[in-house]
């Protein structure tokens, strides 16, 4: 009995840092904004069929509408309720999508915003998405139901009640971040609500969570919530399993919070990954790809197991949250695809691929003034369809990084060298660097303005490999270059800095 309640509690424990990705697939996609009819279809016709575990999803419940930006794509981080209706579909279309993604084996996560509700200031004349009726200046959200009780207002210290210094731990989880009314998540109340949706949603069929503003919250509260929730559904994961807990934490360092303060509940999101990354790839402050050999941990960020990665994410992208300048995104697109290419090579941390929709950026005094600007629409706010071409990439704006061949493959790749060590790196003291995984895979960068032209160990049998950066192997036949790596492991490679793309990845599963 005492033995079966230890390994009870070890399951519970490790399980939340568990994915729950069916085996061999390795890496969620963020489809930001995304319908959930046109998620559902993705699923089948798209990320099952290239490997890809699974994908973190807007947050699906009932929001603010504001009109005034109209329909910023942040109103969905303002709750009103927990019913499940919002830009991205109904109750009914969210239900199919979970099933029909899960039947493909990739999973949903859900974006979970259970830190606050919405603005202090709005009123009875706004509308939320399920036409709940709400009053935030008094505090009434009857749809849930909370009331003035379920609110932060007496603990916060601040004048203002608001977070007026990041410094101060206290006001970071006690008072109003950008002035959204602040759950009294010490309440047992409370967190039932919560639990409520989040277990609602566990028994419709999801994965797991990207546990919203977590930082503005206190680690045993969260504790607290998180131990109120059910297992998975059994139609989809095995007995016991756990729902997969990633935690929105941003230290950069600097900070009176920390990341390793949330360790105990699930992963959180390494934000120095994609800054710094940024940095590297874009070469400033003297930086060069050769001080990636000791990527990771080397440099300072969490440990691998509790890491939740990304090269830009939904905030960052526009310049909201943190990372700034240097975090590379689609509008880079060279860089982007050599920065996601080196993420999903390395073994360090579980990855998040992001998606997009391109809006009408503009620059003013150096901030993008249109930052708000939401998904692709119709005159009435309805989020327009992602579109298919006849190339596989996306219309209607909907930019799908996730389809570029150069970032699908990578994908591919990372499951191929799944559990494979770091192996074989080589770098020219500047921007030329390569690394392999195990026998399994081997990528080459040259981020330097000069051609490269070098015989390396690659770790892999002896074959003729497919590239699978400027081309794929299509049965029998390689689309791109062709890669020889002879009898004793080793290789020549050459990538102009010219080139399309200036990298070259191979993998046993591209071998000709
Ligand atoms: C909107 C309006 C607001 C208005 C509010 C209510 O923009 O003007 O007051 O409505 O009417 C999103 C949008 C917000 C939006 C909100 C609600 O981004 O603009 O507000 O929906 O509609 C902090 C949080 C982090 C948060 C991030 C945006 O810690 O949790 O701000 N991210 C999540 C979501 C995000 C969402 C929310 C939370 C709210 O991903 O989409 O907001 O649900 C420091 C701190 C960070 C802090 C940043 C930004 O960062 O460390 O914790 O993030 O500041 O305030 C250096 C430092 C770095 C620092 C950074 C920026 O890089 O090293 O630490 O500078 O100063």
């Amino acid at each position: 009995m005492r033995i079966l309640f230890l390994l009870a509690t070890v399951a519970l424990g490790w399980a939340q840092y568990n994915p729950n990705t069916r085996p061999g697939r390795t890496s969620i996609v963020h489809l930001f904004e995304w319908s959930w009819t046109d998620i559902a279809l993705e699923c089948e016709r798209y990320l099952a069929p290239n490997g890809f575990g699974g994908v973190q999803i807007s947050p699906p419940s009932e929001n603010v509408i504001i009109t005034n930006p109209w329909r910023p794509w942040w109103e969905r981080y303002q709750p009103i309720s927990y019913k499940l209706c919002s830009r991205s579909g109904n109750e009914d279309e969210f239900i199919d999508m979970v099933t029909r993604c899960n039947n493909v084996s990739v999973h949903i996560y859900v974006d979970a915003v259970i830190n606050h509700m919405c603005a202090s200031g709005l009123g009875s004349e706004n509308n939320a998405t399920c036409g709940s009726y709400f009053n935030a200046k008094t505090r009434d959200f009857p749809a849930v139901p909370y009331s003035g009780w379920d609110f932060n207002d007496g603990k916060c210290k601040t004048g203002s009640g608001g977070i007026d210094n990041y410094g101060d731990l206290e006001q970071v989880r006690d008072c109003r971040l950008v002035s959204l009314l602040d759950l009294a998540l010490e309440k047992d109340y409370v967190r039932s609500k919560i639990a409520e949706y989040m277990n609602y949603l566990i028994d419709i069929g999801v994965a797991g969570f990207r546990i919203d503003a977590a930082k503005h919250m206190w680690p045993g509260d969260m504790k607290a919530i998180l131990d109120k929730l059910k297992d998975l559904n059994t139609d989809w994961f095995s007995l016991g399993s756990r729902p997969f807990i990633y935690q929105e934490v941003i230290d950069l360092g600097g900070e009176s919070i920390k990341s390793s303060e949330y360790f105990g509940n699930g992963r959180v999101t390494e934000f120095k990954y994609g800054a710094k990354l940024g940095t590297v790839i874009r070469k400033w402050n003297g930086e060069k790809m050769a001080y990636l050999r000791n990527w990771g941990e080397g440099w300072a960020f969490m440990p691998s197991d509790k890491a939740l990665v990304f090269v830009d994410n939904h905030d960052n992208q526009r310049g909201h949250g943190a990372g700034g300048a240097s975090v590379l995104t689609f509008w880079d697109p060279r860089q982007y695809k050599m920065a996601t290419g080196f993420m999903l090579a390395h073994p360090y941390g579980f990855t998040r691929v992001m998606s997009s929709f391109r809006w009408p950026r503009y620059f003013q005094n150096g901030k993008d003034i249109n930052d708000w600007v939401g998904p692709p629409s119709f005159e009435d706010g309805t989020t327009k369809p992602v579109t298919i071409n006849p190339d596989t990439t996306c219309g209607n704006d909907w930019v799908c990084e996730h389809r570029w061949r150069q970032i699908r493959n990578m994908v591919i790749f990372r499951n191929v060298v799944d559990g494979q060590p770091f192996s074989n790196w080589w770098d020219n003291n500047s921007n030329q660097v390569a690394f392999g995984r195990g026998n399994k895979g081997f990528i080459v960068f040259n981020n330097d303005d000069w051609y490269l032209n070098v015989t390396l160990q690659t770790g892999l049998p002896a074959g003729t490999y497919c590239d699978v950066i400027s081309g794929q192997k299509n049965d029998d036949y390689c689309t791109g270059l062709e890669i020889d790596v002879a009898n004793d492991g080793t290789a020549n490679f050459q990538i102009s800095n010219n080139d399309e793309d200036t990298f070259i990845a191979i993998h046993v599963d591209a071998k000709m």
